[in-house]
């Protein structure tokens, strides 16, 4: 029988969250009938969430299936030295392995020596663990995650613009009750299916959708106007919808002036972007920017969101700025049901990015390098200020260091080895290390790497507290019970921490963890210290921040202030810039890449669902018929997508949905398909944010297989 905990009802359905996106799904999980088997489980609608009502897209659907597959690791791995192959091990030998080899890196190396990798979808127990692991039991500063690739350039525009970064400053329901709303760069009909649910209510009730991505998606055919800029022209698309704004009067001085600084440099950065060339570097024709404009403006409320799209170039943190500033000179921001908000991508993007496995962080969204939060997080973890480590490298320049000054890596919730850009590279790096130790629940591409691979439970067989992209935190319960062999991310990290003299400070009870994340995120911008299993079960979740309780949460944010010292929100002055590669003779086209409906990031956990590789067998090239009739291609035909970093092969997808000059590739896969052996690491100035969506490529037919 599955393992049930909490105040339970007669009904054996346990209510939990889906464990991919930042959606985060409400479903409940209960025995499947007739199966017999205590970890084969059904979902159940739960239409009481309030975030999705019931509504799961097909991975949420078939994530069980990855529970009871065949395929999941059920024992600890180590390579052995005689026969260079990774062979079952018990735990006791698997982690002395690990204690063994991280100690030793340290002693001949150094403690920066060694590595932590995270990933955004580890909860906030976990992140939390793993951030203090890295800097109490290792010493070390070298410490980043895989949200770096994902959430990091809008987390830094929010932290300049509001002084504080929460995805959305207002529950998703607010989105359909809104005016006109913006959306740059996502496709949420893929990405978050049932969000979409809250566009269609806009429209009918009256609303106006826009949506700005290179391609026609299934989320632009929903939009009243679509506008196709070149990628990594946002920047510009913003700065020439500002310009127009001032241009036809539509300021809002009197909100300006009570709520705002630094307009002046900001308005004459966006007079310097005439419409015209902001037509010339975008390829949007100026009727088509007026029209924009003029729907923002004419609705009384209006939002901008952003996703991928914009936030995943060298300059995204500025892209994400001038977005701001958009709603900050129409005084949409700080209204109720307007404002600037990020849709976060991973199940827990947003809390992962809060409690400590970022290179400059601590928890409660403190700053490394701020002495206050240095003291006060050191006298919860019981340690002297002044042995914490100072910041560390970010993921990209994390991962591109292995073996050279960092030789030794504990991974723990990512796949690089196909989700990193210029990904031969990066799998070359993890090759050259002295020791890597991954923590998965399948063998993924990087794991197969590893010297030891420890297997650990999964979202159903644990509990454990998530933050979704409107910044509230719920809570994920154990619904069956897990395969004897494996353990949790907390046990693995205790029985880590104890072999490196820590028998205290990891416990493997997630509710003692997050007690101890609420004391550690007291008085920090991420305020936790209000919030309880119990209330979240309670409440459906409870926003941050949340202090001591009897705090309501906060489910919108800056109505009356923003977060800076003096409540103000801050003008970036911006200019754009072009991407870090543009096309040329010698590779003549843009490249962009990101998500299909079916598969889930590195696919490591999807590609072992059936139903989902039906639907979604392997990569493409998704391109323009002019291009493809150029080129003599025809559908499924393969082809040889070639940039400066590497080659990919894979079938032409050829539809009118994508500019004439830019091919499109998901990264969900491995193999010759990889879309990541062409992406640029060209990183943002500010957040160190990788440019996945624009490189310069040239694509070649190639002759197809016989047979
Ligand atoms: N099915 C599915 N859903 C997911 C995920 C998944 O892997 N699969 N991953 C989750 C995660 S971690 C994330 S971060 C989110 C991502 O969610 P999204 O941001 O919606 O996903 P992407 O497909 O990466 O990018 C969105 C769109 O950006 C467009 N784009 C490309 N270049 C540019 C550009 O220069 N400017 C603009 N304006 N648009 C551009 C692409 O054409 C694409 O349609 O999805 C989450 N949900
Ligand atoms: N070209 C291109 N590349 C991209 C992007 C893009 O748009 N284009 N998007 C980027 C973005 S936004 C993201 S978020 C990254 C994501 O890419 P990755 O960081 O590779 O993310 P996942 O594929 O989700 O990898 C998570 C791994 O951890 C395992 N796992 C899942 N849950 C747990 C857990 O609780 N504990 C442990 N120990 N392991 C777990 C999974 O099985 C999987 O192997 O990809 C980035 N790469
Ligand atoms: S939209 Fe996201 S959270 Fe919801 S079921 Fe799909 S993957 Fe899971
Ligand atoms: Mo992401």
């Amino acid at each position: 029988m599955p393992h049930v905990t909490g105040a339970m009802t007669p009904d054996p359905a346990v209510n939990t969250h889906c464990p991919y996106c930042s959606l985060q799904c409400g479903m409940a999980l209960r025995p499947a009938p007739g199966e017999g088997r205590a970890e084969v489980v059904e979902v159940v609608e739960r239409t009481a969430f309030p975030v999705n009502r019931g509504a799961l897209c097909g991975k949420g659907r078939t994530a069980p299936a990855v529970l009871s597959s065949q395929v999941r690791l059920t024992e600890p791995l180590v390579r052995r030295p005689d026969t260079g192959r990774l062979e079952p091990a018990t735990w006791e030998e698997a982690l002395d392995r690990v204690a063994e080899a991280l100690t030793g890196t340290a002693q001949a190396h150094g403690q920066d020596a060694v590595g932590v990798f995270g990933g955004g979808g580890l909860t906030n127990e976990k992140a939390y663990a793993l951030g203090k692991f890295a800097r109490v039991v290792l010493g070390t500063s070298q410490i980043d995650y895989n949200g770096r690739f994902c959430m990091s350039s809008a987390a830094a525009a929010h932290n300049k613009a509001f002084g504080l970064d929460r995805g959305l400053p207002f529950p998703l329901a607010d989105v359909a009750r809104t005016g006109c709303v913006i959306l740059v760069g996502s496709n949420l009909a893929e990405t978050m299916p049932p969000a979409l649910r809250y566009l269609t209510e806009l429209k009918e009730s009256g609303g106006k959708l826009i949506v700005i991505d290179p391609r026609r998606t299934r989320t632009a055919e929903q939009a009243d106007l679509h506008l196709a800029p070149r990628p990594g022209t946002d920047l510009a698309l913003a700065l020439g919808l500002l310009h127009l704004v001032v241009a036809e009067g539509r300021v809002d001085e009197e909100f300006i002036a009570r709520r705002t600084n630094g307009w002046p440099e900001a308005r004459a950065a966006a007079m310097a972007h005439w419409p015209e060339m902001v037509e010339r570097i975008t390829g949007v024709p100026v009727p088509e920017l007026r029209e924009a404009m003029r729907m923002f403006c004419d609705a009384e409320t209006s939002m901008v969101l952003t996703a991928r799209g914009p936030e995943q170039q060298s300059k995204g943190t500025d892209t994400v700025g001038a977005w701001i500033n958009l709603c900050l000179a129409t005084g949409r921001a700080g209204r109720p049901l307007s404002g600037y908000g990020c849709l976060t991508g991973q199940g827990n993007g947003q809390g992962g990015r809060e409690h400590g496995q970022k290179a400059d962080q601590l928890p409660g969204y403190r700053k490394l390098d701020d002495p206050a939060a240095r003291a006060h997080v050191a006298g919860v973890w019981g340690v002297d200020p002044d042995t914490l480590p100072g910041p560390g490298r970010s993921a990209y320049e994390l991962l591109d260091a292995l073996g050279g000054d960092v030789r030794a890596l504990l991974l723990m919730g990512s796949n690089p080895v196909v989700s990193a850009p210029r990904a031969a590279h990066i799998e070359a790096r993890l090759r050259s290390l002295d020791f890597m130790a991954v923590a998965d629940v399948v063998l993924s591409e990087t794991a197969a790497l590893a010297d030891v691979v420890l297997p650990v439970t999964q979202w159903a067989e644990e509990t454990g507290t998530t933050t979704n992209l409107e910044g509230r935190v719920i809570l994920r319960r154990t619904a069956v019970t897990p395969p004897p062999g494996v353990r949790s991310d907390l046990e693995v990290l205790h029985g880590l921490a104890a072999r490196l003299g820590w028998e205290k400070g990891f416990p493997t009870d997630p509710e003692e963890v997050f007690d101890e994340l609420r004391r550690a995120s007291a008085g920090g911008a991420a305020d936790y210290s209000g919030i309880t299993y119990r209330r979240i079960t309670e409440e459906d979740g409870v926003f941050w921040p949340c202090p001591e309780e009897p705090h309501p949460g906060t489910p919108r944010l800056f109505l009356d202030r923003f977060a800076t010292d003096d409540g103000r929100a801050r003008f970036v002055p911006v200019s754009h810039r072009p991407a870090a590669e543009e096309p040329d003779a010698e590779y003549p086209l843009f490249l962009t890449t990101g998500r299909v409906l079916s598969q889930y990031q590195s696919g490591a956990q999807t590609r072992r669902v059936e139903e989902l590789n039906r639907a979604a067998p392997g990569p493409f090239v998704q391109l323009h018929p002019q291009l493809a009739e150029r080129l003599g291609a025809a559908e499924g035909d393969p082809l040889a997508v070639v940039s400066r970093r590497g080659r990919a092969v894979a079938p032409a997808r050829i539809s009118r949905d994508i500019r004439p000059d830019t091919v499109f590739m998901p990264f969900h896969w491995a193999g010759e398909g990889r879309a990541n052996a062409l992406t640029n690491p060209a990183l943002d100035p500010v957040s160190r944010m990788p440019e996945f969506k624009v490189c310069a490529v040239r694509v070649e037919r190639m002759e197809r297989a016989p047979g």
